[in-house]
């Protein structure tokens, strides 16, 4: 009887912490898994359905038949033959001296990179502006720092012609200006975007820098799709332009670099006087990444080196693949009557729905936003995955953009079998 008390006692308390209310949906667990259930083709989730390069894949089987050292821990901070060669290759790209000890921290891909950064360097009171629409975890990541987030819209310039492209939205220079506050940590930009394909043009850059100068705010730069722009749309990092090396924080993605979503390789890049508060979140919660992984991907980088700049370069040939791939899906999805955004850079392309009129009967998703439903829908009875676009928005502003759904056009097979 006692103990049957006690066990309900502890089972009535509270359990989950503050910091994870109102966060527990997610869209990649909600949307892969309806995916799976309904069999459904999947454009949703943004991974390649090919294989990585041959160099890298011999490169993983090389270190794991390499002996004992591959498959024990290595430096917490990344393994030394990684963060020498990213140090070495992005010295190059940024035009100066990255010091590999100090200013790289290998992470368990992106998201952890992400959630150092924010951990590290976000704290209660502080304030982050982000673009929107934006990569979703940044919000909720904010808010287990113990941030507030203060959103700013990219909107469609006036007087667009009848096909869109992800250039066509833009920051207004004075709504961007007017989010800066004594309150302002960081800024969070993402390009190319996940979703829209948008590639911040050098002038984006320098307005945003030079307020990030202005009011000492601190930028992270997600570029996780740095070598993927399409049509000659070159991709800037922020770090590069003067003064903003200080003060910005650069996400990396083997995944997405080499077609290896699943080995979870990322990396953070900043100065060292940055990473090294990134550095106390990681040692503390994750301490290091797959050894044999971080091997692989250094192999990688030291060919990419080699051949950078030529067309044996794998950051040449995969855009070049890709642009094939996304005029063919725009082409597809302008056949059945959706009209495509078409994306400077990135692995996603949006479309608007709403020529299509479908009526949602299904009761179950009437209170969720249109672009859900549709999805929910598409998989259900057409089965075929999509993302829907507002997932990339704020609760505050997600009615606003229910008629957009998102395709990743980073398929071989997948989209070609079902068109
Ligand atoms: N940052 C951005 C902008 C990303 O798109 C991703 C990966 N997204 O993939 C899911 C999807 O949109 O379909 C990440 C960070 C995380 O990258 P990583 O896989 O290296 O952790």
């Amino acid at each position: 009887m006692i103990f049957s008390l006690i066990m309900q006692g502890n089972m009535s308390r509270k359990l989950h912490a503050r910091r994870i209310e109102g966060i527990d949906k997610n869209i990649w667990v909600e949307f892969s898994q309806l995916a799976a259930d309904y069999k459904a083709v999947n454009l949703g989730q943004g991974f390649p359905d090919f294989s990585p390069p041959h160099f890298i894949q011999e490169a993983f089987c090389k270190a794991l038949n390499g002996g004992f050292s591959k498959h024990q821990y290595t430096r917490a901070f990344g393994h030394p033959n990684l963060v020498k060669i990213l140090a070495k290759f992005f010295s190059r790209i940024v035009g100066r001296e990255i010091d590999p000890m100090e200013d790289i921290l290998v992470s368990v891909g992106a998201y952890q990179a992400l959630f150092c950064t924010f951990q590290a360097l976000i704290d209660e009171g502080d304030e982050v502006i982000i673009v929107e629409p934006f990569f979703d975890c940044y919000q909720p990541m904010v808010m287990m720092a113990g941030g507030t987030t203060c959103l700013l819209d990219l909107r469609l310039k006036e007087g667009c012609g009848p096909v869109l492209s992800s250039a066509d939205w833009v920051l207004s220079p004075e709504e961007l200006a007017s989010k800066f506050s004594p309150r302002t940590k960081a800024i969070v930009i993402n390009t190319p975007n996940n979703p829209l394909g948008k590639v911040y043009q050098q002038e984006e850059l320098h307005m945003i820098a030079d307020l990030c100068i202005k009011h000492d705010v601190i930028c992270i730069s997600d570029e996780v799709y740095e070598w993927l722009t399409y049509d000659g749309t070159k991709h800037v990092k922020i770090a590069s332009l003067p003064g903003m090396w200080e003060r910005t924080v650069t996400i990396g993605s083997a995944g997405k670099t080499f077609s290896a979503t699943g080995w979870k390789v990322g990396w953070a890049m900043g100065p060292g006087h940055i990473l090294k508060h990134l550095k106390t979140v990681h040692q503390n919660s994750v301490y290091h990444c797959a050894t044999a992984a971080q091997e692989a991907v250094a192999v990688g980088f030291q060919r990419e080196y080699d051949v950078f700049g030529t067309e044996g370069s794998y950051f040449q040939q995969l855009p070049k693949h890709l642009h094939e791939k996304r005029l063919r899906l725009a082409d597809c999805l302008k056949s059945v009557g959706l009209k495509p955004v078409l994306p400077q850079g990135g692995y996603f392309m949006i479309a608007d729905i709403s020529n299509l009129n479908v009526d949602l009967a299904d009761p179950s998703t009437k209170d969720e936003p249109y672009d859900y439903r549709f999805v929910k829908w598409l998989i259900k009875e057409k089965g075929l995955a999509t993302i829907p676009v507002s997932a990339f928005f704020s609760p505050e502003h997600k009615d606003e953009f229910q008629k957009y759904i998102r395709f990743c056009f980073v398929k071989n097979g997948m989209f070609c079998s079902y068109f």
